[in-house]
């Protein structure tokens, strides 16, 4: 990694709290990137605020995933007994894993890094080595593309088993609002979900998402989505994704949450590009699949 490193123009290794953190400063754009989790932790267009939300009582600590920016759930999303059966049977001790997967509290090593003059692609990769609580060799690498107009990420999982394997897994984007009460996703209407705060039953979507309560949803589709708040259009384009999960804590949550201020319900939400549950994506030997997000204006 330190090789690509020293010819870096615009990307410096720093530390932030116990983790090791990827500096990027272009002319262009800003990020902050963990090698923890290959986590995102913020993304500006020069001159522009945050596109990510990101805790104000966030904790860079080892083995801990940071509250905010867009954390990988991988190979698994959610809690492991939440997962069809062809995921769960990878899983050892399933009852004790954390929610989420491994992925965003193991370190990811950088293995590409391309500069130019109005973009940077660097790609993270993760190692078959270290897996905890998972039986089968699924590798995963993840591409970012940071321009002046757009963010994307490509979350690449490739079978490295003589077996089939399968997997959930999610880009579980935070992003920030003015007011939630003023707030609405556009993209979903008439699109099935699973409502987790109903006794996980399927109810269908009416409109635009809007938020005025705990929200924690699983939608059977993907696609373009619009997210309008105060101030703010952001569009998110997705690939390789059959689910998407739509999340605010709300305020009871909110207290329960680590690393989460009491009122920063207000002024987040995640819309988590995925595939989960009955969209668990199964890869023969030597197969490859990837789940791409583009956050644009
Ligand atoms: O994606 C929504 C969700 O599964 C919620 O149920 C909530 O648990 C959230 O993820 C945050 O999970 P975390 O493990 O990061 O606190």
């Amino acid at each position: 990694m330190n090789n690509l490193l020293t010819r870096s123009a615009f990307v410096q290794l720093q530390r932030r709290g116990e983790l090791d953190l990827l500096a990027i400063r272009h002319p262009a754009f800003q990020a902050d990137l963990l090698l923890q989790g290959a986590q995102l932790l913020s993304f500006a267009p020069s001159g522009e605020s945050d596109w990510l939300w990101l805790s104000e009582q966030a904790r860079y600590q080892r083995g801990q995933s940071v509250r905010g920016g867009i954390p990988v759930c991988w190979p698994w999303f959610g809690a492991p007994l939440k997962n069809p059966p062809q995921v769960q049977q990878h899983l050892q001790h399933g009852a004790a894993a954390a929610a989420h997967g491994f992925a965003r509290t193991l370190n990811w090593q950088l293995t590409a890094l391309h500069e130019a003059c109005d973009h940077l692609r660097l790609t993270l990769s993760l190692p078959a080595s270290v897996q905890p609580h998972w039986q089968g060799r699924l590798t995963a690498g993840l591409t970012f593309e940071l321009s002046a107009h757009t963010l994307t990420l490509t979350l690449t999982t490739r079978n490295d088993d003589q077996q089939p394997l399968s997997f959930t897994q999610a880009l579980h984007t935070y992003l920030p609002t003015a007011d939630i009460h003023h707030t609405r996703l556009h993209g979903l209407h008439q699109q099935p979900y699973v409502d987790t705060l109903r006794d996980w039953q399927t109810c269908i979507q009416t409109g635009d998402v809007r938020f005025d309560g705990e929200t924690d949803r699983i939608y059977t589709s993907s696609g373009t989505l619009t997210l309008i708040s105060p101030g703010q259009r952001r569009t998110l384009c997705a690939s390789g994704s059959r689910s998407t999960v739509v999340w605010n804590p709300w305020i009871a949550k909110s207290t329960r949450l680590s690393q989460f201020a009491s009122t920063a319900w207000q002024r987040m939400l995640c819309v988590e590009t995925a595939n989960a549950l009955d969209d668990a994506i199964t890869l023969a030997a030597g197969a490859s699949h990837s789940l791409s997000l583009t956050l644009s204006r």
